[in-house]
């Protein structure tokens, strides 16, 4: 293995749909508030959003407004790469899914998969995925893997292989979900081992091991890693972070403390073959 000496890129995901204010009394819900602590995250050095919406009320929502007014506030104060999630909530429509790709993002989220996802079903069939991916094409949106077990990296390169996913392919290794893959340095391992070369990956990791599994991604060469409230509310054991824009703080400090370095947005852009990436 040889040291990947590419900048890093931080992903901030704001919200998510499963946490609530029950969980972190800071949580946006707005997509002035959204936006806002997307802002602040860049400043903090976050080069990419990654975007779902509620209604005023927290309720999970899909609707194309609520993401293109987060998106408009976004490019308004900030050079940081949108990406809509084509995930939503458990129990969204595939359609209802698709909505967000409509309000001109750079990226969209992409499932090649299904899993439980704590006691429900997280669906997405090979067909749906197909879906999203036309969708994506027709509209100009590029996208991200969302992976949450082997198999569904696995999928996103026999997609890869077929013409259907534009090289390189770009996948966001989702650990610890419970239902998905584990928190692990083994199942890491194994989430890469599919990847052909030249591809990118980053690491999302849930709950208590974020910090390990992050740690560990850095030094395996992630280019990415993503932290935000949909991913874990608690800055350390027992601390709430008091915004998103103090969890991507603490992970830029943890980039550097490893001895890698906080991509710019032109390096983000770059890694991610996105227009204006120099
Ligand atoms: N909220 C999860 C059910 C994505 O954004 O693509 C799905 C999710 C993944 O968050
Ligand atoms: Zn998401």
């Amino acid at each position: 293995m040889t040291w990947n000496d590419e900048p890093v890129t931080i992903t901030v995901a704001p919200c998510g749909a499963e946490v609530t204010r029950v969980h972190n009394p800071a949580l946006p819900y707005t997509p002035e508030e959204i936006a806002r602590d997307a802002i602040a995250s860049a400043e903090a050095g976050a080069t990419i959003v990654h975007i779902h919406v509620r209604e005023p009320d927290g309720t999970p929502s899909a609707r194309t407004e609520l993401f293109a007014e987060v998106i408009e506030r976004v490019r308004g104060g900030s050079e940081l790469v949108t990406m809509v999630s084509t995930g939503g909530a458990v129990w969204m429509a595939i359609e209802e899914r698709m909505q967000g790709m409509s309000a001109g993002p750079d990226l969209a989220s992409l499932e090649t998969g299904s899993l439980n996802f704590g006691d429900d079903l997280f669906a997405t069939t090979l067909p749906q995925t197909r879906e999203v991916i036309a969708r994506g094409r027709e509209l100009g949106v590029g996208f991200e893997v969302e992976a949450f077990d082997v198999g569904h990296v696995v999928t996103a390169v026999r997609l890869l292989e077929a013409g259907e996913l534009d090289p390189p392919l770009n996948v966001n290794m989702v650990v610890g979900v419970p239902g998905g893959i584990d928190a692990t340095p083994e199942a890491l391992h194994a989430m890469l081992r599919p990847l052909p070369p030249g591809s990118r990956w980053s690491i999302t990791a849930i709950g208590r091991l974020q910090r390990r599994m992050l740690a560990t991604a850095l030094l395996l060469g992630a280019d990415g890693i993503r932290v935000g409230f949909e991913d874990n509310v608690y800055l350390r054991k027992g601390v709430l972070a008091g915004s998103n824009a103090d969890l991507v703080a603490d992970a830029a400090a943890l980039v550097e403390t490893l001895g890698r370095r906080v991509a710019t947005p032109v390096e983000a852009r770059r890694s991610l073959r996105l227009p204006d990436g120099g």
